[in-house]
This record gives structure tokens, C-alpha cells and sequence, in this order.
């Protein structure tokens, strides 16, 4: 197998727990996985990336790992994975394991070693420093809410948490957990694992002396990122970890890297000298975000996604490699907040693919994007299972005492259970996910919106996604083709062209639901059909032309 075989991927990401149930518990499982190898291959994708499927008490879902080198109970066993992973070779798809070594559990034997005395060998693999005049040790608060310290009765000392209190940070100043690190990914890579997701891997390295935060807002704890965001110490740990590692098989990483801009993307993915296959940043994720955060969501500007998009685009091309991805497990239904699910479900689905996949990249289909699936509108909190969600409800309704409307509002835009209410396979009891109890409420719509309906659907989305992922395999200018951003200033199309050797690319996606008409430059004329998501569409383009809502065309001249 060639080298960066990643560049003419596309990645198909399972969500285990919501993907297929095999055995009726309510909860999907490995078995449940390879159950559906032959509806991935149906696809055509090229890697699977596994949400993590190892030992864990499930705080956050499998997040918080107890065992690193063990299948979760629920999920199966390792005779399960083993036959998941032959199954997906013989297919000619390639596995990514989530790596997810900021934190572990607390249940970890790592840390019931560390917590029992000072001077146990484990003490150093996290993070614990003494209060200081009965406080925590900083003013740090975590991402799910609270302070990013627990107090620990056993020493009396805290340790550091950037999520829940049941996800405690490792400490990678250690060398002897950095060497833990790498033989657990050793282990996995020696089984046939193709690669790794790695989970907010730019937070390992924490600035020394773990300086407060800037107060920046009104709330008792503050955002901690300056000192330990792509923190000082980052570069040099992946690099190690390149060197001693990854280097060895031509695994394919994706660092998933918060606050991430184009100028670290360029570092981090260098061909030469980068750490990283290509990264996850959020800048585009955060386009709905208003000053109070991810909760506040807005309105947002189709100007804002361009620049974000293009600066990404631009600054990347022949220096470093970009992913590209609307939806994954932590975020909405993309079709849900950049397309209209109601009245143009299926258009803005497919526009958005459209869109998203002949740009320059390697493009992530999360499970059910390629269905169209939506976010879900829950009304009563008690349905809502995400740590994450269900901490910020109780800090905002019943510690601050917002209104409980407003509260689920912003759930139903942003929450994380949006993207993890189970797969829609048929229109049977539970949308054919289980026989028996989901561990979390269907959206509704399974009667509509499901595989076995897309399946026997030619103008389908899920025929939609295929055909691009062919078109891929076919034209070389959609993996390397440079990228330019036409009629910059229009908030309700995005125009785009690619250039490769003697061809130019151009896509044109209408993101508003009306009529938009538009005029191109003489040049770009004429050349043929590649997609598009409405029956009546010119073979030809044409100069002037109004494209429909949520219509898109792609061009090869
Ligand atoms: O997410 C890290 C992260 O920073 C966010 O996307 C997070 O999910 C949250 O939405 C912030 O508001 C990764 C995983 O993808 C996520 O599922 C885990 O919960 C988290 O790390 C901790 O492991
Ligand atoms: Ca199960």
C-alpha cells in the first residue's frame, strides 16, 4: 500500500454505541459493526474511524478508558474486534482506533495506583498539586463544567481534570507514561490498526507552574487554553511520538485539535516536518457560536464560513493536508444547522456534501450523514444522556436559575445527542437499531429518513455521498487541485474552483433556500456535468444561470 494513502481516502466514523445493536441490549456493539461491513463497502469509504470501543466505566461514552487494552464489556470481545478488523481488510477498508490519551478514566489502574499515597510509583502519570489557602490549586475551570481540579481526600491533594471529574489529565512530563502511551499504541498498531484519532491531543503538554487564568468572564472558573493549548511542550512529545512510534507502520493520524489555526495546521501536518496526517480544527464549527460560547448559538454569515474555509484551504495547499468534516459525535446534524431540515432536507443534505467533498482534503462522513439524518428535539431533559449537556442543564437551571425553555433551546441546537440518537436503518420498531430497549430515544423521523428507504432510492443521499466518493477515485484535481473562492461577498452562494494541470473545477452551492441568480467570468463556461442534486440541470455551464434552493453543480472544464 502506497504511501499517504489518506490523501484519496474518505473516512467513514462509527459511533459504536449508537451504530448496531447484535444483541438486543439497547446497545450497539462490534458485532453490531460487521453486521454492516457490507453497507460501508456499498458506500465505497476507505477507512472507518472507531469511536473508542475499550474498557470504561462510560462517563463520556467510552471517553474516559479503564483499560486500554481491553474491549468495553458491552461492546463485545476482543475475538468480536478481531473479526470486525478481518472483515474490514477483506473489504478493503482500512481501520482508525481512537486514541484518547489527554485523560484516562479514574478507574484506570493508573490512577487507583496514583491516588493512594504521594510516593506511589503511579503518583506521576497525573496530575495532583496541594490547594492553595483551601482552594484549588488554580482557577482553571473544566470543559464540562465546574472547576478542573477534584480534591482527594486519601493525600489531600487535587488532581487536574479538563473534563470530568472522572476523566483525570495524564501528565505527560513523565517519561515513563509517555513510554506507557506508546506501547499501548504499539499493541494496537501490531493488531492491524491503519491509524489514530487522537483526541484532544493538543492539550497534553500543560504550561509548568499552571499559571490562573486571565479572568475573562463573570463565572467562578475560567478558561484555562493559554496554558495548555498547543502548550510548550506539544510539538516535541509528538514529535517523539513520530519517531518512536508511528513512523514504524505509516499509520494515518488525525490529531483533533481545538483552537487550531491555518498558521499550526501548516506546522502540524508538514509532509516533512509535521507531527500529524492532518488535524480536526473547529473554526468553521464555531461559525453559529456567539460571544457566550458554544450554548450561545447565532445566527451565522455564509461570508464568515467562506473565510474561515478558504484561509484553510489556501494556507494549507502543498504545505500541509486539511480534513474536512460537518458532523462528528460532538456536534449537531449538519443539515440541521447549515441546510433546512424541513422543507429541503434532502437538497441542503446533499448540497452540503456536495460542497464539503470537492474541496481540498480527506472528507469524514459521520454515521447517518449520509442518510440525511437530523438533530432531534427532545423535550424533557430526562431523555438528554450526554455528561456534557446534562452538567451545563443543572449549572444553567438549577444553580443559576435560567429558564428551562431557553436551557433546551440551546440543547437542541448545539447539544452533543443531537449527532448520537441511534443509526436509522429501517422504518421498524426502533429505525431496526435494536430489538430490544435503546440505551437513548430515535429521532422520530426513522419512518422517513432511513437506510433501507435511501437504499432502494437511486436520487437517495446515501447514492449522493457514493457518487462522490467514486468521482474522488476517478479525477485526480479533487485531491490535489489548488483552490480559489469566487463572488466572495454573496451570503447565499458558494462558488469555488479547483485547478489541476490543464483542468478547472468549478462548484457552485446555493446555501439559502431561494432563488439566486448569478453571473461567472467569461473564462468559466461551458465543460460537463460532474454532480448536481436537481433532476433539470444544464450539461453545460453557463454564464449566467440561477441556482435553485440548495441547489448544487459541479463543473469539470
Ligand atoms: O472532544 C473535545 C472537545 O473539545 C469538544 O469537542 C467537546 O466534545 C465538547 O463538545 C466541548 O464543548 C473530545 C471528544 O471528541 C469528546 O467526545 C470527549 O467528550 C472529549 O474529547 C473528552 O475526551
Ligand atoms: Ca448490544
Amino acid at each position: 500500500m502506497g504511501k499517504q494513502w489518506w490523501k484519496d481516502s474518505v473516512v467513514y466514523q462509527i459511533y459504536p454505541r449508537s451504530f448496531n445493536d447484535s444483541n438486543g441490549d439497547g446497545i450497539g456493539d462490534i458485532k453490531g459493526i460487521t453486521e454492516k461491513l457490507d453497507y460501508l463497502k456499498e458506500l465505497g469509504i476507505d477507512v472507518v474511524w472507531l469511536s473508542p470501543v475499550y474498557q470504561s466505566p462510560n462517563d463520556d461514552n467510552g471517553y474516559d478508558i479503564s483499560n486500554y487494552r481491553e474491549i468495553m464489556d458491552e461492546f463485545g470481545t476482543m475475538k468480536d474486534w478481531e473479526e470486525m478488523l478481518d472483515g474490514m481488510h477483506k473489504r478493503g477498508i482500512r481501520l482508525v482506533m481512537d486514541l484518547v490519551v489527554n485523560h484516562s478514566s479514574d478507574e484506570h489502574a493508573w490512577f487507583a495506583e496514583s491516588r493512594k499515597s504521594k510516593d506511589n510509583p503511579y503518583r506521576d502519570y497525573y496530575i495532583w498539586r496541594p490547594g492553595v489557602d483551601g482552594h484549588e490549586p488554580n482557577n482553571w475551570g473544566s470543559i464540562f463544567g465546574g472547576s478542573a481540579w477534584q480534591y482527594d481526600e486519601t493525600t489531600e491533594e487535587y488532581y487536574l481534570h479538563l473534563f470530568s471529574k472522572k476523566q483525570p489529565d495524564l501528565n505527560w512530563e513523565n517519561p515513563t507514561l509517555r513510554e506507557e502511551v506508546y506501547e499501548l499504541m504499539s499493541f494496537w498498531l501490531d493488531k492491524g490498526v491503519d491509524g489514530f484519532r487522537m483526541d484532544v491531543i493538543n492539550f497534553i503538554s500543560k504550561e509548568p507552574g499552571l499559571p490562573d487564568a486571565e479572568v475573562t468572564s463573570p463565572d467562578k472558573y475560567q478558561w484555562g487554553g493559554d496554558y495548555f493549548v498547543n502548550g510548550p511542550k506539544f510539538f516535541e512529545y509528538m514529535k517523539d511520538m513520530n519517531e518512536r512510534v508511528l513512523s514504524q507502520y505509516g499509520a494515518m493520524t488525525v490529531g483533533e485539535m481545538p483552537l487550531a489555526t491555518p498558521e499550526d495546521g501548516v506546522k502540524y501536518t508538514d509532509e516533512k516536518d509535521g507531527i500529524v496526517s492532518m488535524l480536526f480544527q473547529f473554526e468553521h464549527m464555531d461559525v453559529t457560536s456567539g460571544p457566550g460560547g458554544k450554548w450561545d448559538q447565532q445566527p451565522w454569515k455564509l461570508t464568515d464560513l467562506k473565510k474561515i474555509i478558504s484561509k484553510w484551504q489556501t494556507e494549507l495547499h502543498g504545505r500541509g493536508w486539511n480534513s474536512l468534516y460537518m458532523e462528528n459525535h460532538d456536534q449537531p446534524r449538519s443539515v440541521s444547522v447549515f441546510g433546512d431540515d424541513q422543507s429541503y432536507r434532502v437538497e441542503s443534505a446533499k448540497m452540503l456534501a456536495a460542497w464539503l467533498h470537492l474541496l481540498q482534503g480527506t472528507p469524514y462522513i459521520y454515521q447517518g450523514q449520509e442518510l440525511g439524518m437530523t438533530n432531534v428535539y427532545f423535550d424533557s431533559i430526562e431523555e438528554y444522556k450526554d455528561i456534557e449537556t446534562l452538567n451545563m442543564y443543572k449549572e444553567e437551571v438549577e444553580e443559576k436559575g435560567r429558564e428551562h425553555e431557553e436551557i433546551l433551546q440551546a440543547i437542541h441546537k448545539k447539544g452533543r445527542d443531537n449527532a448520537r440518537t441511534p443509526m436509522q436503518w429501517t422504518d421498524e420498531q426502533h429505525a431496526g437499531f435494536t430489538s430490544g430497549t435503546p440505551w437513548i430515544k430515535l429521532n422520530p423521523n426513522y419512518t422517513e429518513v432511513n437506510a433501507k428507504k435511501a437504499l432502494s432510492d437511486e436520487n437517495s443521499t446515501f447514492y449522493f455521498y457514493k457518487e462522490l466518493i467514486r468521482l474522488r477515485k476517478e479525477h485526480d484535481i479533487i485531491v490535489h487541485g489548488d483552490y480559489k473562492l469566487l463572488l466572495e461577498d454573496n451570503e447565499q452562494l458558494y462558488v469555488y474552483t479547483r485547478s489541476y494541470k490543464d483542468q478547472t473545477l468549478i462548484v457552485a452551492a446555493n446555501f439559502s433556500g431561494e432563488n439566486v441568480t448569478h453571473e461567472l467570468d467569461e473564462s468559466l463556461q461551458g465543460g460537463n456535468l460532474l454532480i448536481k442534486n436537481y433532476e433539470s440541470t444544464s450539461d453545460k455551464l453557463e454564464q449566467t444561470s440561477t441556482m435553485r434552493p440548495y441547489e448544487v453543480k459541479a463543473y469539470l472544464i
